[in-house]
């Protein structure tokens, strides 16, 4: 049984994956509407993985006896800019849920519960993943430039994303 800290602190990183998940949707949306179609694929891709986040703890409360109390989804923002201001963001956004699973992780050591120091090791090592991959994009539009040529080319790239 897992106790009531460490639930609600679960409960709200479950918030947290999926307001990211409704954030990549709405740039992918945006992407889509400005017909980058390779961007649009993988921030769609990114919503998914987000979502899959959301249930993996959803799971994992639901396993330890933990009870699931879904909270609101605010509507994300809008105008998302350049394609090197959206990966900016991107980028900034996996730093920000690090930290949030940085903090959950420390309720885990504060409560001593070492079976959710082991399952949430997974979702330290996957931010490292999600960090990388935003910055690697994000490089890659600043180094051959995000306009004409070079950004039909990176969206292509994108578009392979599976
Ligand atoms: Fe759930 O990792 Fe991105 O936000």
């Amino acid at each position: 049984m897992i106790g009531k800290k460490l639930q609600d602190a679960i409960n709200n990183q479950i918030q947290a994956e999926m307001s990211s998940a409704h954030l990549y949707l709405a740039m992918s949306v945006e992407s889509e509407e400005k017909n980058l179609k390779g961007f649009a694929h993988w921030l769609k891709l990114q919503y998914q993985e987000e979502n899959g986040h959301a249930f993996k703890l959803i799971d994992y409360l639901l396993e330890r006896g933990g009870s699931v109390k879904l909270q609101a989804i605010e509507a994300p923002a809008s105008g998302f800019g350049t394609p090197v201001e959206l990966f900016e963001k991107v980028l900034a956004h996996e730093i920000h849920i690090s930290k949030l699973i940085n903090k959950l992780y420390e309720v885990a050591l504060e409560e001593k519960d070492y079976a959710a120091q082991i399952f949430l090791q997974w979702f330290i090592t996957e931010q490292v993943e999600e960090e990388a991959n935003a910055s690697a994009v994000l490089e890659r539009l600043k180094f051959v430039g995000d306009k004409g040529g070079s950004l039909l080319y990176i969206d292509k790239e994108l578009g392979k994303r599976d």
